[in-house]
């Protein structure tokens, strides 16, 4: 994928957002995605865009340092999440949408499809798995482990995050009504966001909704067992690999790799298919692990603070606050990064020990 590096990405005003819109060229419009690291809905359409070797700008827009909230974002989305496609007039907000629109609109024999043809024996499978992975509750999961780290194992949440979240939580509700009271313009979409939210998180903080829904999952990965321990018993045609609905990656075999890369950052992976309990599974996980467009994405997002927060925070500093406060924010921002660099590092590494 041709898209900007992290860096460039980083370097970039979000306030070029609206310029952005319509701005076609001779042939092909540009595809422009906004989307943030972390995300799990971004993850799977960076790597549907990625497996389809698509040329795309990637733009950062950071949760933690609630962009996503931020008027210019607000006016792209008024859900206020990510991830965004832009293309040409075109502007994508709900991550299945921008999957299907890819593969609809970029037909070249160049590009590897990702759904098979309308008629294929493979489509109904492919749309079942897609359908059945697509309908879990990734972010109660991700919240759910954020809060409450004492039910995962060998998890890549760094230890902070769990307070970090909880004062998020609280801080988002105000700073919504702040929000609402200076951009009258978008009062609605922000008093909407702010309901669904403080409603959304209330749900994910209940353990026994949880624990509900992580034994629901342990059904849903016994049919994914089933449908890889029947892809074993065929033989794959010469030189190729047998993936979830066939010897082809679909856009299944995106959710179900994007899905398994969350599982495991969230502390889950033994519980779901370490130790033997699915060894399809996780002989399935370490062939997506050696995909080159898996690697590129995905390779090392779970290095959560190198790779996303840092980086951002300095983007946001800069843009938040220019003058001295600016220089003071970003001291703070590099002090504050250090220790929990720190903190991070040492949890590695006692984890690894
Ligand atoms: N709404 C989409 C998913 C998009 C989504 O939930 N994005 C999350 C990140 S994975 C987000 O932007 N959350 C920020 C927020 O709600 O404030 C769906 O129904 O599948």
């Amino acid at each position: 994928m041709a898209s900007g590096s992290i860096a460039e990405v980083g370097a970039e005003k979000p306030e070029d957002a609206a310029p952005l819109l319509g701005c076609a060229s001779d042939k092909e419009p540009r595809l422009v995605l906004y989307h943030w690291t972390q995300s799990f809905s971004s993850q799977k359409v960076r790597l549907a865009i990625a497996e389809k070797g698509l040329k795309c700008e990637e733009y950062d827009v950071s949760l933690p340092l609630s962009e996503h909230n931020e008027p210019w974002f607000m006016r792209l989305n008024p859900a206020g999440e990510v991830p965004v496609l832009v293309h040409g007039d075109r502007v994508l907000c709900d991550p299945t949408q921008i999957m299907d629109y890819l593969e609809e609109h970029f037909t070249d024999e160049n590009t590897p499809r990702l759904m098979p043809a309308e008629g294929s024996m493979f489509l109904p499978r492919v749309q079942h798995y897609r359908e059945l992975l697509d309908s879990l509750q990734m972010d109660a999961y991700t919240h759910g482990c954020i809060l409450h780290p004492e039910i995962t194992v060998d998890s890549h949440i760094p230890a902070y995050a769990s307070a970090r979240i909880r004062a998020q939580i609280g801080n988002t509700e105000s700073e919504l009504k702040k929000l609402a009271a200076e951009n009258p313009e978008l009062q609605d979409a922000y008093i909407a966001k702010q309901r669904r939210l403080k409603s959304k998180l209330l749900e994910h903080d209940n353990m026994k909704y949880l624990k509900k829904i992580l034994d629901e999952l342990e059904n849903i990965m016994d049919q994914v067992e089933t449908e890889l321990q029947r892809r074993s018993e065929e033989t794959p045609e010469e030189g190729k690999q047998a993936w979830l609905c066939g010897d082809f990656f679909s856009m299944a075999d995106v959710c179900l790799a994007v899905t398994l890369h969350r599982l495991k950052f969230l502390g889950l992976s033994r519980r779901y298919w370490g130790n033997g309990t699915r060894p399809n599974m996780e002989a399935y996980y370490e062939r997506v692990l050696a995909r080159p467009a898996f690697r590129r994405v995905l390779g090392s997002v779970n290095n959560i603070l190198i790779s996303a927060v840092l980086p951002a925070a300095f983007r946001v500093a800069r843009k938040r606050a220019p003058s001295f406060i600016g220089i003071a924010l970003l001291a703070g921002v590099l002090g504050g990064g250090g220790y929990l660099a720190f903190l991070f590092l040492r949890k590695r590494l006692s984890i690894s020990r």
